[in-house]
């Protein structure tokens, strides 16, 4: 069976980007004939500094996001990166395989390190080899992730044939990117050229999963937007990246087209179009994040998911760990 695997970086708290561009279809593709792994991975998180107590709690909030939207811990395997070892083992491996040139390359590095990049952490510049590690580890066929993740994945895929090259091996498959869907990039409430971010500087700018109604109301009320009211077709949207926005968030929200969202208000202005954005919203997230806080409330619970899950992910793990120190010409005993 083709086999998912993707993940969330527990660097803060879970956004509406996180959950429309992420977990909404990983949820989708759970039980759809793929097997599905899910994973926290908090190794990514500390490439920039966390502190350990928020670590903690981002750690086991994305958990309680991820099953309160649905992902079920029976269906699929549900756990925290630095509870299976083999992953920072198989990246220091992939390490030694990628080149520097590739790395060089990487978009999002050069987003996050701006112009400092020599202050910026090794791990942060290694990011995508661990990222390789986590999909090839468990021999993923299939990686959902927002377009802003698609170079990485094609990086997985030149790590992976540049193994099975050099060591003359046909071990690593290929993982196709799985990026489908309206507003799979999610932007920024304050400038719809940014995309919305955990680790955004203003809480204003991004819609966090476990904001109450009133919030989620005030942000997309005060949302910057032009003057302008709904065009009547989806072209006249071009060049409007807030309106486009906030049109595609609704359509997320609601299973429907960009189109349909602008015949069901034709020619509206925000006055009308961003209250029944924000109701929409509270209806559709409510239920996730009243489930999220009773999670949060009993966190054991959490943990003892992510280690029942942590063990399954460990069963498949070892063998393709092995397996790549054998072919490297590794001695075990
Ligand atoms: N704004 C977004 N729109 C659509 N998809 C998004 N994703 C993140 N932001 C958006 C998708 O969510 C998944 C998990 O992302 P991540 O947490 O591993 O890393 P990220 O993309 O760097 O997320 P953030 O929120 O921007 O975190 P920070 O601020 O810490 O860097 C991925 O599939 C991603 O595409």
């Amino acid at each position: 069976t083709p086999r998912v695997f993707s993940g969330i970086k527990p660097s803060g708290g879970l956004t509406l980007g996180n959950y429309l561009g992420a977990i909404k279809r990983f949820v989708q593709m759970q039980g759809g004939g793929f097997e599905t792994i899910y994973c926290v991975v908090d190794l990514h998180a500390i490439t920039v500094w966390q502190d350990p107590k928020e670590l903690r709690s981002a750690t086991r909030e994305v958990a309680a996001g991820f099953l309160a939207s649905g992902i079920d811990p029976e269906k699929s395997i549900l756990f925290n990166q630095s509870q299976v070892s083999q992953h920072a083992e198989l990246a220091w491996i992939f390490n030694c395989v990628a080149r520097l040139g590739w790395m060089n390359r990487m978009t999002q590095f050069k987003e996050k390190a701006g112009k400092n990049a020599e202050a910026q952490s090794l791990g942060l510049y290694a990011y995508p080899s661990l990222m390789a590690a986590d999909i090839l580890l468990y021999h993923a066929t299939h990686v959902p992730v927002g377009e802003d993740q698609k170079q990485h994945v094609e990086l997985t895929r030149d790590i992976a044939a540049k193994f099975n090259h050099d060591y003359k091996v046909d071990f690593f498959p290929m993982a196709e990117p799985v990026i489908e869907g309206p507003a799979m990039r999610v932007m920024n409430l304050r400038d719809g050229t940014k995309k919305m971010s955990k680790s955004g500087e203003s809480d204003m700018e991004r819609i966090n999963m476990t904001d109450d109604a009133d919030t989620i109301a005030r942000k997309f009320q005060k949302a910057r937007t032009d003057a302008a009211p709904l065009p009547e077709s989806v072209e006249g949207l071009d060049g409007r990246p807030e309106a486009r926005n906030l049109v595609e968030i609704y359509a997320a929200l609601a299973d429907i087209t960009p189109a349909e969202v602008l015949a069901r208000y034709p020619g509206a202005g925000w006055g009308t179009f961003k209250p029944a954005l924000a109701d929409l919203a509270v209806e559709r997230l409510s239920p996730i994040s009243g489930e999220m806080a009773r999670m949060m409330a009993d966190p054991a619970e959490i943990d003892r998911i992510l280690a029942r899950g942590a063990e399954r992910a460990r069963a498949i793990a070892q063998p393709v760990l092995s397996r790549t120190l054998d072919i490297v010409g590794m001695v075990r005993g």
